[in-house]
């Protein structure tokens, strides 16, 4: 039997939306962009900027220099991940990273006729001087996002969340950056016109809000990646980039980290405590974005223990400056939400977080937490 594509290639033409809100409001943007005055252009995601961020200001970026001729200034609260510096066109874009800057929009470089914000729900996620001295400065205003929108709003966080003259939301979509494909034929763009960069740019927004598919919820992702792939996308090489890197000191690292791992009196319970040698050994890695990735892949570990056997829950607990305990909590079976409630704590039946303020010495806290939730996980049983 034949499988035939979903879209044969020579009859691609693009991205087109399916909802009728969404071809209203992409209908004004293409307005706006037929302009002609529309000569200085400036992008920006959102604060502590995340994969999805970085790759809908990229994708965003490819479109409007194409729609516009212009080059575009693109603007990063924070600074990009050396491991997504490939994405970066320096011929058709500037970057300002405000990390390497923090002065740069006290006084802007220039005022805009156009700012487009994307995969930012609130005017609160963006840097202040920025929404203050350059969005609300520029001429026109574009909002693309994907977070739900509140349903009663008063007018204040109105002000908020609708902040552009065009807000183009839509909640369904698992990214902001396939927001951006949507645009394509409805402006007119061919997508064979875009350059490699716009996929692995939209690439990387997807993988990084579905959690590398892991969280998709419905076939969108999956659809989306086909068409990109239609159109040109390498999806190992994205990966590729994707994934971090770890260097050797890293590997060490978490391999301590790993003789760290402890068990509860009847192993139902397995964790990891980041003790001060620990802390100290991490705080002392140079490399800021190496320094992240070991701590994120320290964290994950929690993700790991409860697979092992017999284990219940599993916890990655934090020793801080205030003298807390925070905990996080995953589990295979018990409700762990129910037990970070005792303290405070929420989150999921099975991913759940709680602080616990420390009495004599961490140790003793831990082993007092750790009887408690082996109480716990034989009365959820019996529920
Ligand atoms: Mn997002």
């Amino acid at each position: 039997m034949k499988i035939m594509p979903i879209v044969a290639k020579t009859h691609f033409t693009g991205w087109t939306p399916t909802r009728n809100e969404n071809k209203k409001q992409i209908n004004k943007i293409n307005e706006v962009l037929e302009n002609s005055s529309i000569k200085r252009i400036a992008v920006s995601g959102h604060n502590f900027p995340d994969p999805d961020s970085i790759g809908a200001c990229f994708a965003v970026a490819h479109i409007l220099n194409i729609k516009t001729g212009q080059p575009i200034d693109i603007y990063i609260f924070g600074k990009i991940p050396k491991k997504f510096k490939y994405l970066e066109d320096r011929n058709i874009m500037n970057i300002y990273e405000l990390d390497d800057n923090p002065q740069l929009l006290r006084n802007p470089p220039k005022k805009y006729d156009l700012a487009v914000s994307v995969d930012t729900s609130d005017t609160n996620l963006m840097d202040m001087d920025y929404y203050r001295n350059v969005f609300t400065k520029a001429e026109h205003t574009i909002k693309i996002d994907h977070h739900k929108i509140p349903e009663k709003m008063n007018p204040s966080l109105e002000k908020r969340i609708n902040y552009a003259q065009i807000n183009f939301t839509d909640s369904t979509s698992p990214s902001a950056s396939q927001l951006i494909m949507q645009l394509t034929k409805p402006l007119g763009i061919n997508p064979s016109k875009l350059p490699r960069d716009f996929n692995n740019a939209v690439y990387t927004g997807i993988l990084g809000d579905t959690g590398c598919f892991n969280y998709a919820t419905n076939r969108q992702p999956f659809y989306d990646t086909a068409l990109l792939i239609t159109n040109g996308l390498k999806p190992a090489f994205v990966m590729n980039k994707f994934n971090s890197k770890l260097s050797k000191e890293g590997y060490d690292i978490i391999s301590l980290a790993k003789e760290k791992i402890k068990f509860s009196k009847n192993g139902s319970v397995a964790y990891l405590y980041i003790d001060d040698e620990l802390k100290k050994i991490l705080h002392s890695i140079e490399d800021e974005d190496m320094r992240i990735e070991i701590n994120n892949r320290i964290k994950g570990l929690v993700n790991q223990l409860k697979d092992i056997d017999k284990v219940d829950i599993s916890l990655v607990i934090k020793n801080k400056e205030d003298n807390n305990l925070y905990i996080s909590a995953r589990s295979k079976k018990t409700n762990v939400r129910k037990f970070a409630e005792k303290y405070n704590g929420g989150g999921h039946e099975k991913a759940s977080g709680f602080c616990v303020p420390v009495a004599k010495k961490p140790e003793y806290t831990i082993s007092n937490i750790l009887k408690e939730m082996e109480r716990f996980i034989e009365q959820d049983k019996r529920k």
